[in-house]
């Protein structure tokens, strides 16, 4: 069983101020429900249509088409266009600009070694939902920094199991000005090895899922399993490899539907299946060899197969079974969300752009997305927005602005803005809210962005084999061009 809302609350009640309050049977009533255990799995540039429920053919996921069947699809859910704004929006609530962290602080990403990271002012999910009694853990990839201040254990996190950052920054992968070191795997903060064979990743990363599933089968739980896959290199282990029609980037993703199917039949053998909601998505477009049919355009763009992902979820006492939502919902909704199951709230001293999507998912709202306006950031950039099913994309005809209307045209190939005058000039006033708010290039933040957390003086968790730095491979960098907050490195 789990401890109830009511145990939750008498217990910080009494440690806090040693006084209990008499409630109302009104309150009390609320408080007695169970709060839902959460279980986020976000896989690493998957394609939206990669896996049955949003149209596959080639790849078998035979267990998330059930995930479907028993639970609810978003159409057009997005996350971001890249791993690191991806894992801070989804983690912050906010989009990836507001955070800083809309790149890392000289490559589209956070590299080993990175001055940068989620500033630890920053409240995270994991925080939110501690606050409110969950154990809170990670099993796979975090990137969003690996300096100490960074790390999953200082962001509300109990455990972590995985990599710091992507899989493909390893020595093989050495380059003219990259020097990548030894990927470290660790547990908590502590470097426990170094991953040099992926085949089995995806197995490890599901055992140690579910072990943390066990041993917190009794009280309330929040698990983020940030997968390393499939994201290149692509591997598999040997149960999957060469198994699927669709090379080893089907063995991979028929691997993470093994590994979906693991973790549900663990909840119904714990018996907490019932009140577990589980979360599968992914955390940007696909690279060119994975399928985003119908959408036009891959990872680390803005056009609709750059953001919008496959979304699942599933929670048998609360989410209809079988149902569909198709208007705007993203990652930065989770947080809202999930502290409004939890019985929480979320704090009022900053700006939270997810939205509170519960009655959606409950199936009380059908047809309104909570969303005037969704913005679509290139890095730094503000490229597209979106609102209702009207998006202009300022780069989309050959570089130049396109209107494109996503309910008549998903494929963004259509370019209407000759004719929709009134609709161009609202979407145009709509950027220009953006790039007050949120800001347009690294040189314009805007008046609301929040500082970055930097890190003097960083260094690679494993030293490189010839003990030279990481390296620097771009002319744009985002060092004293945003604000940051330091911290000092004491080693
Ligand atoms: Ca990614």
């Amino acid at each position: 069983m789990h401890f109830t809302k009511t145990n939750i609350a008498f217990f910080a009640m009494v440690m806090n101020f040693g006084i209990i309050f008499s409630q109302t049977s009104e309150s009390l009533e609320s408080k007695l429900s169970e709060v839902p255990n959460f279980i986020v799995i976000f896989i690493d540039d998957m394609g939206y249509a990669d896996i049955g429920p949003f149209g596959s053919k080639l790849n078998r996921t035979p267990n998330l088409d059930k995930m479907a069947d028993e639970g609810m699809r978003l159409t057009s859910f997005y996350a971001a266009a890249l791993c690191t704004p991806s894992r801070a929006s989804i983690m912050t609530g906010s989009y990836p600009k507001r955070v800083g962290l809309m790149q890392g602080s000289w490559h589209a990403v956070l590299m080993p070694g990175d001055e940068h990271g989620l500033n630890p002012d920053e409240i995270t999910m994991a925080e939110v939902l501690k606050q409110e009694g969950y154990s809170t853990g990670i099993v796979g990839k975090w990137h969003l920094g690996d300096q100490k201040p960074f790390l999953p254990t200082r962001h509300g996190f109990d455990y972590f199991y995985g990599i710091p950052y992507s899989n493909d920054m390893i020595p093989s992968n050495t380059g003219k000005k990259r020097n990548f070191p030894p990927l470290p795997l660790m547990r908590n903060e502590t470097v426990i090895g170094e991953v040099v064979d992926q085949s089995d990743l995806t197995v490890d990363v599901t055992n140690e899922a579910l072990k943390f599933i066990r041993s917190n089968a009794d009280r309330p739980f929040f698990l983020y399993i940030p997968h390393p896959m499939v994201h290149g290199p692509l591997n598999a282990s040997k149960d999957f490899r060469g198994r699927s029609n669709n090379g080893i980037y089907g063995d991979a993703v028929e691997e993470i539907d093994w590994s979906v199917g693991q973790i549900l039949s663990q909840l119904k053998e714990l018996d907490i299946d019932e009140n577990t909601m589980v979360v599968f998505t992914s955390d940007n477009g696909p690279t060119r060899i994975c399928d985003t049919t119908p959408l036009r355009g891959t990872k680390g763009t803005t056009f609709e197969g750059g953001l919008r992902v496959p979304f699942l979820v599933r929670w048998p006492a609360k989410i209809p079974k079988g149902s569909t939502f198709g208007g705007i919902t993203s990652t930065m909704d989770l947080l809202p969300t999930f502290a409004r199951f939890a019985g929480g709230d979320i704090p009022k001293d900053r700006i939270f752009d997810g939205k509170d999507i519960s009655k959606i998912l409950l199936g009380i709202e059908k047809s309104e997305s909570p969303y005037e306006s969704f913005y679509y950031y290139e890095q730094a950039n503000l490229t597209a927005v979106r609102s209702g099913d009207w998006k202009l994309h300022l780069k989309g005809d050959e570089g130049n602005p396109a209107l494109y209307n996503l309910e008549d045209d998903i494929g963004e190939k259509n370019n209407i803005i000759e004719g929709h005058p009134m609709e161009v000039s609202k979407l145009i006033k709509l950027m220009e809210v953006a790039r007050k708010d949120l800001g347009d290039g690294l040189r314009h933040p805007g008046k609301n962005v929040r500082p970055i957390g930097f890190y003097d003086n960083p260094k690679a968790l494993i030293p490189s084999a010839n003990g030279l730095p990481v390296g620097r491979d771009s002319g744009v960098i985002v060092k004293n061009l945003w604000p940051a907050k330091h911290y000092v490195n004491r080693n």
